[in-house]
């Protein structure tokens, strides 16, 4: 998990700050969304060749399944300013989804179909 920089302004809230190198351990190419989640809702499943990421949640919470072809993780991913990182051959799924859940997700790199790998047993074959 990686903690944002927070500035606490007192009665006029709080700031909260995602820097490339200082939080963020990538230079950030894309941000996107997750929203309109279901409890029974499930996301992820797959791993990513090369792509880096932190999933943030602003709203809610969710469940965080990891996996490296040997140990499971699994992070229960609140709105607190912390961030999970997702690294590259990491088999990840979304679940357990509160009611109103917000996801943002910090990538290195802009969406390329061909980076995933979206079959488990591939998944199992390149991380034996
Ligand atoms: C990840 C998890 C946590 C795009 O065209 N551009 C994009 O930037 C994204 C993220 C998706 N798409 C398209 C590709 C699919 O046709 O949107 C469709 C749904 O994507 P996907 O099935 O990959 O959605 P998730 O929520 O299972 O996965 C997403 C990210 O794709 C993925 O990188 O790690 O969230």
């Amino acid at each position: 998990m990686l903690e944002l920089t927070t500035i606490k302004d007192g009665k006029d809230g709080t700031l909260q700050i995602a820097d490339s190198f200082r939080n963020i351990p990538f230079s950030i190419k894309r941000v996107y969304f997750i929203k309109d989640l279901k409890k029974e809702s499930i996301r992820g499943v797959h791993a990513h060749k090369k792509l880096e990421q932190i999933a943030f949640c602003l709203k809610g919470s969710f469940v965080l399944r990891l996996y490296n072809g040997k140990r499971r993780l699994k992070r229960f991913v609140k709105a607190d300013g912390s961030g999970a990182y997702i690294p590259p051959m990491i088999w990840h799924s979304m679940e357990g989804f509160s009611r109103n859940c917000l996801i943002a997700v910090f990538a290195s790199d802009v969406y390329d179909e061909c980076d995933y790998i979206r079959d488990f047993s591939e998944f199992r074959r390149l991380t034996k």
